[in-house]
């Protein structure tokens, strides 16, 4: 039977991620497509309300590890709905997701296969468009600086770590710079459409 497709959107802070995913959404329902939006970190839970804290209180403290664990938890709070809808034939959005998690805490020092393996097991996008920068343009964007993690050095390290994933079959590296919003749309559905009527292949798992 055919499932819906799983679709990740990454990239450092203010690329543009919630902005294409909105669109992304609109573009598929406009053609009666049924999907589902699903922002991580998902700030409405229990867990995400901590989460939020921590991003946006600098007072908070919580040690690096302890606060990837809560980023991956989020994301297990939140599986049996993704498995649920893909199997209901419903495409599902991805704005950031396993390799946000992965790629921020390593940035900071942890081992990035230590980062990867409490997120082992979650299904795997089918694609994953990663919004880059070839520069730092990011940071020159409307609010950026307002959060924990927004911050120039930091936002470099995190590119790096981000790269690691570069190579496997379902990334897809999509150049921002100097593009405006419907230009980027355009890449962006030019990646995705082959996916927009679901597979029939199962659902792969990170391992
Ligand atoms: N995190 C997240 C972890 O550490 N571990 C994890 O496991 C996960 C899931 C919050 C933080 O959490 C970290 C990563 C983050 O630091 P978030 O809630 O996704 O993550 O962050 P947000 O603040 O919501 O989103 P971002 O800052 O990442 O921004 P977006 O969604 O990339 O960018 P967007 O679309 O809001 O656009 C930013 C600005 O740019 C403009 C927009 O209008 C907006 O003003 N813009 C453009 N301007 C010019 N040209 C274009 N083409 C543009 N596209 C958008
Ligand atoms: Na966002």
């Amino acid at each position: 039977m055919t499932r819906g497709a799983l679709i990740a959107i990454e990239g450092l802070d203010r690329t543009g991620k919630s902005t294409q995913t909105e669109i992304l959404i609109n573009t598929l329902k406009q053609q009666g497509k049924p999907v589902e939006l699903i922002k991580f970190p998902d700030r409405t839970t229990q867990i995400g309300q901590l989460i939020n804290k921590y991003l946006t209180d600098k007072q908070f403290q919580l040690s690096d590890q302890s606060a990837h664990l809560l980023f991956s938890a989020n994301r297990w709070e939140l599986v049996e709905k993704i498995n649920k809808l893909l199997t209901q034939g419903v495409t599902v959005l991805l704005d950031r997701y396993v390799y946000s998690g992965v790629a921020y805490s390593a940035a900071k020092g942890l081992n990035f296969q230590w980062c990867l393996n409490p997120d082992l097991g979650l299904p795997k996008p089918d694609v994953v468009l990663f919004l880059k920068f070839k520069d730092d343009g990011n940071m020159k964007r409307d609010g950026f600086g307002d959060e924990r993690y927004e911050v120039d050095e930091f936002q470099k390290k995190v590119k790096v770590m981000f790269e690691r994933f570069d190579g496997d079959d379902n990334w897809r590296n999509l150049y921002v710079d100097g593009k405006g919003i419907e230009e980027v749309e355009e890449e962006v559905w030019t990646h995705v459409v082959k996916y927009s009527d679901g597979l029939d292949s199962d659902v792969q798992l990170f391992k």
